[in-house]
């Protein structure tokens, strides 16, 4: 019995080990970029945003926010974060600054929420809350209230989509999910559902006059936060930094992960459509891959590389990338790099593979260098520049 605890100390001890921070170089088609870890030891970090003073803001999925510097000093969980449900795929998922967040400190946070009610408990859906951020030495988040919901809540721990965008006008773009059991999945071909939806809402909650759907007498029943349909799980999305137009990636079934341009009004396609198949090989819905009235995706990926957040690069740190998209990858870890030609997609670079690591979010940081969530245990943020 010694010996055995003794070695259950031993293997305790090995795993307790933090993970490698890394400092690496890697050749890729374009450039040789170097590989930073910038912090380590956050617990499946989700999503990332920059404040004005130079930290940033992290979530972790456990229902975790937290601010991080630059050097990788990870401060304690913000208080006033809502409750989330983190099971499964679930938990506080993305994070957004206000557009005028320097004046108003305004943060959004998208999160799995529970159910209220008894005979709902085991329900969730996707929700998103703003508060106000204090600029005290502790901060914590002041004014708390809920502006989205995603309906019905529904027993399922899976795709909860979840990321923020804001355009130049400023809306904000949730996407979301379709919870992925065969049962409801169908919802996304429902307008009077959220699911499977991307949503376009003021930051208050309100509805903006030109929303596709926003005339709530109109034919389809459709809720008018929608703001295109037909989606599985969109857990990455972008501003097109020339356009203005919002960017999306979905995980497709197996194989048919997809990057779309949403349109207003538009139907995406699943579950009837998808350059994919069911887990067990047999084919989705109509089994074909296009049907009139549904629009084709810009870019799939067969194998599914599972892709989460997605960046356009518009710095000047890696210039032989400029106008490129990156999207990060969990089921085939990886960072693609995507060439473009205005709205359509010509190369996908698969990169840093070898680091086995699954990559969460990607953002471009003020500094002009691109930033790295990794969706582990002991998830790090990681910096990639240009190597000497
Ligand atoms: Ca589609």
């Amino acid at each position: 019995m010694i010996r055995r605890s003794a070695f259950a100390l031993a293997l305790a001890a090995t795993l307790a080990v933090p993970a490698f921070a890394l400092d690496e170089t890697f050749a890729t088609e374009k450039v040789k970029i170097r590989v930073e870890t910038v912090a380590q030891g956050l617990d499946h970090p989700w999503g990332i945003a920059f404040l004005p003073d130079g930290n940033f803001l992290v979530t972790e999925r456990p229902g975790f926010l937290r601010i991080v510097t630059p050097e990788g000093k990870i401060g304690d969980a913000i208080y006033g974060v809502p409750q989330v449900d983190a099971r499964g795929q679930g938990g506080l998922l993305d994070v957004a600054l206000d557009p005028d967040f320097a004046e108003n400190r305004l943060v959004y946070l998208s999160y799995a929420e529970k159910g209220e009610a008894p005979e709902n408990k085991n329900r969730n859906g996707t929700a998103v809350a703003r508060g106000r951020l204090t600029e005290s030495l502790s901060p914590q988040l002041q004014d708390v209230e809920v502006i989205f919901r995603q309906q019905p809540k529904l027993p399922s721990t899976l795709h909860f989509g979840s990321r923020l965008v804001f355009d130049r006008e400023g809306h904000l773009f949730i996407t979301m999910g379709e919870r992925s059991k065969k049962e409801f999945r169908g919802q996304a071909q429902d307008l009077s559902s959220h699911l499977g939806k991307i949503v376009r809402i003021w930051p208050d909650g309100t509805v903006p006059d030109d929303n596709p759907f926003a005339d709530t007498d109109n034919a389809a029943g459709a809720l008018p936060e929608i703001w295109s349909w037909g989606h599985r799980n969109v857990q990455g999305a972008a501003l097109h930094p020339e356009t203005g137009r919002l960017w999306e990636n979905e995980h497709g079934p197996r194989g048919g992960d997809e990057v779309n341009i949403p349109e207003p009004g538009k139907n995406y396609g699943w579950p009837v459509v998808t350059y994919g198949t069911e887990y067990s090989g047999l084919p989705v819905g109509s089994g074909e891959s296009a049907a009139p009235g549904m629009e084709q995706p810009v870019h799939y990926w067969v194998p599914s590389i599972g892709p989460s957040g997605m960046a356009f690069y518009t710095g000047d740190a890696i210039p032989e990338w400029k106008g490129d998209l990156f999207v990060g990858g969990l089921a085939i870890p990886q960072l693609a790099r995507l060439t473009l030609d205005g709205d359509r997609v010509t190369g996908d670079e698969p990169m840093l593979k070898d680091l086995g690591l699954r990559i969460r979010d990607v953002a471009q940081g003020p500094d002009g260098t691109l930033y790295l969530l990794t969706d582990e245990e002991d998830g790090q943020i990681l910096r990639i520049m240009k190597a000497d």
